[in-house]
């Protein structure tokens, strides 16, 4: 199974120690696209690397030979929201993982789109096991 796991970049890079966590759980399941996700020396400018027309084709071509995109939604993100609607749009079934947050709430783009698969967690524990199930139930 190809599994293209989707998180924030230059929305922000609070959680990369989790976005790590959650690409090696995703393993265990097949092959994720986009491990860089989870590099800790990737900076919110992610300039320090090829050319943003390079990142977009290059990422464009991984999504849509995807079986699967997980997305960490918690930290806002244009691109992450962008890859969410090219793959709604291809038919590739969308997972998405949410931390709910005193004061916010997930884009109604998202929560409302009953194509789009959420859970919403709170502990590694719980993100691992909502994975698993989803993985497992659903036929890639
Ligand atoms: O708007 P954002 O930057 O938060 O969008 C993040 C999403 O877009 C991720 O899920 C990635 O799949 C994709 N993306 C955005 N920027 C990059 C990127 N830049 N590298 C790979 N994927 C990206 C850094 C370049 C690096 C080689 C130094």
């Amino acid at each position: 199974m190809r599994i293209y796991f989707a998180g924030s970049i230059r929305g922000g890079r609070e959680d990369v120690e989790l976005y790590n966590q959650i690409i090696n759980y995703l393993k265990n399941f097949g092959e994720v696209l986009t491990e860089h996700i989870g590099d800790k020396t990737l900076s919110a400018l992610g300039d320090d690397g090829p050319t943003d027309q390079f990142i977009h084709d290059r990422d464009m071509e991984w999504l849509l030979s995807s079986d699967v995109v997980v997305a960490e939604v918690t930290t806002v993100s244009l691109g992450v929201g962008y890859e969410i609607g090219r793959a709604v749009e291809n038919n590739i079934p969308v997972l998405c993982l949410y931390r709910p947050q005193e004061g916010k709430k997930l884009s109604a783009m998202i929560s409302g789109n009953e194509k789009i698969k959420i859970i919403h967690y709170s502990s590694l524990d719980q993100v691992k096991s909502g994975i698993k199930e989803y993985l497992r139930l659903s036929h890639h």
